[in-house]
């Protein structure tokens, strides 16, 4: 489901399951994490993260057929797209995220989670949990909150329309990378574990946290989480009733 590649100092996964447009299904998460972990074994000094040159998906996003149905939560610690967020925040050296075409869902949380990106003026970002009344997850909306203003990060979750890269770059969201000079690795993976962990210093009482877990427990237990899943699976726009 993907191919991967160390050259030089540099190692490459590109995401290669167009058939079902790279969701990021269980099996292309453990092939992308397995390997993570040979460039980790090998030291490579930054990662690349990319689809197929000139695709029009860079990937669809959670792979829907495998959310659960109504009454669990769809973004739990051990589901594929969270293994994937962590080990990504968790790789030792940089990942880029070279993006072209499309990018949905939890795919759009994956690229924010990478340290750069880089994408080509016709590539367009879309956060989609209002699509499917997925109540997304905490850590999962913190990489939004990071990674954009607020605002930027509502109108994404809320209105779930692909946002084109060059608004993105605008807004400082999407880098430019340009060759970077010869840098020391070392500091590079110190200060890249150091940001992970200011990035998730927020604090929260244990009341609000499970409070936060209740609303989540309703919307997942909800007619429309599980009307969503149906929409998707029968191809047909979902009818919400907000209850
Ligand atoms: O019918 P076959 O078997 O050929 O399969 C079709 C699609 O069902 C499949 N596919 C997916 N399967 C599982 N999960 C997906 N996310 C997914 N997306 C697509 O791939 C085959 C080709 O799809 P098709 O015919 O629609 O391709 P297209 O080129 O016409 O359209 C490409 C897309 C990406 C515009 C379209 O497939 C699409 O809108 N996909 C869903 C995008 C989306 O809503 N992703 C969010 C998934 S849920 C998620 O990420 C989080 C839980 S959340 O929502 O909370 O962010």
């Amino acid at each position: 489901m993907i191919i991967s590649r160390v050259e030089g100092a540099i190692g490459t996964i590109t995401l290669n399951h167009q058939a079902k447009r790279n969701a990021l299904s269980e099996t292309l998460v453990d092939e992308v994490v397995a390997a993570l972990g040979e460039f980790t074994r090998r030291e490579v000094r930054c990662a690349v993260l990319r689809a197929a040159p000139g695709v029009k998906v860079w990937s669809a996003g959670h792979d829907v057929s495998e959310l659960p149905e109504g009454g669990y939560d769809p973004l739990g610690w051990r589901d594929p797209l969270r293994h994937l967020i962590r080990e990504l925040e968790n790789f030792p050296a940089p990942v880029i995220a070279m993006i072209e075409g499309s990018v949905w869902g939890g795919a759009c949380e994956t690229v924010l989670a990478c340290d750069l990106i880089v994408a080509t003026p016709e590539a367009t970002f879309a956060a989609t949990p209002a699509r499917h009344s997925v109540p997304y997850n905490v850590s999962g909306l913190l990489t939004f909150l990071n990674a954009a203003h607020i605002h930027i990060a509502k109108e994404m979750l809320f209105t779930a329309q692909p946002i084109p890269a060059s608004r993105l770059e605008r807004m400082g969201i999407i880098n430019h990378v340009v060759a970077a000079p010869e840098n020391a690795p070392l500091s590079i993976s110190v200060m890249k574990e150091q940001l992970r962990i200011l990035a998730a210093a927020h604090t929260m009482s244990p009341q609000d946290f499970e409070r936060i877990q209740g609303l989540r427990r309703v919307v997942y237990s909800s007619h429309d989480y599980s009307e969503g899943i149906s929409a998707f699976k029968e191809k047909r726009k979902p009818k919400f009733r907000g209850q």
